[in-house]
């Protein structure tokens, strides 16, 4: 970008009618939306490209676990049908390769400022706008912002004593250097357990000279069973993409799975583990469909964990590792449930140790490594699988602040608060995509990105149409949401295990259900019902943006930029 005179790019002071933060897929699916409305975007990403997440963890191993037929974009048949996977499961870079198609299929790049990060956002009433300060130094004002932060973007390093002081190379699985690491014949540590160190640690146990994986908690693990893409499997999804993915919108998860309609106990033990080995054995989160109510009944999930364990305790030759490894005091699905390839393999291999931090918690990081009460361990690189402050984190590392100064930190600091998972009350015209309060990651997260795009841009061009300009969530309307969310969440299993779902990995965050569970189809089919209602809980204020009203329905008022 061409700098002004100040140094600043020439960015500065420019208005757009929508500012996006995020140019990951929610970000890219929603600026090509607002085009398609003939208003203004910028889109501000702090990473030097787009992609969001699979922009950032390019960690060895990192695979998505919905499958590459239902992780992609709906919204252009063209798109759809052009573009081919290569894998059931796609890998990292070839996700990001098709995030980078979508941006030059789309010549998104020109409206995406790279390397710049919003570090604040205003609202400002008597103008009608959000001004934006930008990490370069520039600010832009907006009538809409639009968060598209991601939910697991805001990478979480542990609050262990000494940490920083260790003298080799360390790394986040979140951040991960985009040149790449070698790790041959090193001694490498890895801390975390979740989906990312359970990809990461068979892909560096194979590379590194000896590999200590430090596990807090134990975590149930499902085999992958990723396979090269059958290029008859594709056809029959690219022959009836319109069906299928509209049957995906409607589903829990929005994406199909062979979903049971029968409850675990009623059938006999032989059938439940007929069904439980045969969905074990194709591999994928099928298994968790097994029955449909292994999230909601302790009883029923219980057969679902002990078939888990069973298989751990068949995979895993040192009965103690085993047993260290084998999760009990949660039940199955309540943390993220994590799809491996060779995980649990990896623990019979001679250069692999496992460090149960339950017996033997880490007292600090060191110069050289990790000292546990028991040892020193003495590493040549150190891995933080540790996760991610996530779904509130990436938008409260903003200072964003509504009507009267509120800010969204303190609003949020007993728990995030929205209307329908898309908009705070108190903070006009700002919309989050799958943020707190939506089935986010719950789902699979691109027919959510889809479903919160296609409300907000028909939300926008009704305004357009009846020259609205300002938007706002009623406060009695966010109480009653925020209320279904936790209630629906207490009818589930979920708030049993301390997970990042509930904030549990941050400490000091509020334990809240963030997400909500009641399923992708029911949720759309609300979204729905409130703006077929006319937007119903929201409120709009301002005056028309054109006087002549006649012409509204072809001409767009709210272009600015
Ligand atoms: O993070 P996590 P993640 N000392 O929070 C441990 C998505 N994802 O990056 O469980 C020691 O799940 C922590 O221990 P504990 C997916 O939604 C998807 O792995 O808190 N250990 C845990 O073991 C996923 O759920 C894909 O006791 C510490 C680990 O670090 C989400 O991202 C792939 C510690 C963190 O696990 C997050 O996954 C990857 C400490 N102080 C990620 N602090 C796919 O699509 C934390 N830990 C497949």
């Amino acid at each position: 970008m061409m700098q002004a005179p100040s140094g600043r790019p020439e960015i500065d002071g420019r208005q757009f009618d929508v500012a996006i933060v995020g140019a990951g897929f929610a970000g890219l699916c929603m600026l090509h939306r607002i085009r398609a409305l003939g208003l203004s975007a910028r889109v501000f990403e702090a990473g030097a490209d787009v992609g969001g997440t699979w922009y950032w963890n390019r960690y060895p191993g990192a695979r998505c676990d919905v499958e590459s037929m239902q992780y992609s974009f709906s919204f252009d048949e063209a798109l759809q049908q052009e573009w081919s996977w290569s894998e059931r499961f796609a890998a990292q870079p070839e996700i990001l390769r098709y995030a980078n198609h979508v941006a030059d299929r789309f010549d998104l790049r020109r409206d995406i400022s790279f390397e710049t990060r919003v570090e604040a956002a205003a609202w400002d009433d008597e103008r009608g706008l959000w001004t934006v300060e930008l990490s370069t130094g520039a600010t832009v004002s907006a009538r809409f912002c639009i968060m598209a932060t991601g939910c697991l973007s805001a990478a979480k390093m542990p609050e262990i004593p000494g940490l920083g002081s260790f003298a080799g190379p360390s790394y986040h699985t979140g951040a991960w250097p985009k040149e790449g690491v070698s790790f041959s014949a090193l001694r490498v540590g890895v801390i975390g357990t979740g989906s990312s160190g359970i990809q990461a640690i068979p892909v560096i146990a194979a590379e590194a000279g000896h590999l200590t994986v430090f596990q807090r908690t134990p975590n149930y693990s499902l085999p992958a069973g990723n396979a090269p893409m059958s290029p008859d499997y594709a056809a029959s999804w690219k022959a009836a993409y319109a069906a299928r993915r509209q049957e995906a919108r409607m589903t829990k998860s929005g994406a199909i799975y062979d979903f049971s309609e029968r409850g675990a106990l009623s059938v006999e033990e032989a059938e439940r583990r007929r069904e439980y080995e045969a969905r074990w054995n194709k591999g994928g989160a099928n298994f968790m469909h097994a029955f449909n109510d292994l999230a909601v009944s302790q009883e029923a999930n219980e057969t679902a964990a002990e078939f888990v364990r069973e298989q751990i305790r068949k995979i895993v030759v040192d009965p103690g590792v085993a047993d260290a490894l084998t999760p009990r005091d949660y039940p199955i699905g309540a943390k993220r449930i994590c799809l491996d390839t060779g995980y649990f393999e990896t623990f019979n291999r001679d250069n692999v140790t496992l460090v149960d931090l339950r017996a033997d918690p880490i007292e600090a990081i060191t110069p050289t490594g990790v000292r546990t009460t028991s040892a020193d361990h003495v590493f040549d690189a150190l891995v933080f699988a540790t996760g991610f402050d996530a779904m509130t984190g990436a938008l409260l590392a903003m200072d964003v602040r509504g009507r009267d100064g509120e800010s969204l930190r303190e609003k949020w600091a007993a728990g995030p608060r929205n209307h329908l998972g898309l908009m705070p009350a108190g903070f006009p015209n700002l919309f989050t995509i799958t943020g707190p309060g939506s089935p986010s990651v719950l789902s699979n997260v691109l027919v959510s990105i889809e479903q919160h795009v296609e409300w907000i841009a028909e939300c926008l061009g009704f305004m357009q149409v009846r020259g609205l300009s300002v938007i706002a969530s009623d406060r009695d309307a966010e109480d009653r949401w925020v209320e279904h969310v936790n209630e629906v969440a207490q009818r589930t299993l979920y708030p049993r295990a301390a997970s990042w779902y509930m904030g549990a990995n941050v400490p000091g965050k509020p334990r809240v259900f963030m997400p909500y569970i009641g399923g992708v189809g029911r949720y759309r089919e609300h979204c729905a019902a409130v703006a077929a209602a006319g937007y119903e809980g929201f409120r709009f204020d301002g005056a028309p943006a054109v006087a002549d009203r006649s012409q509204d329905d072809d001409r767009p008022m709210l272009r600015t930029g």
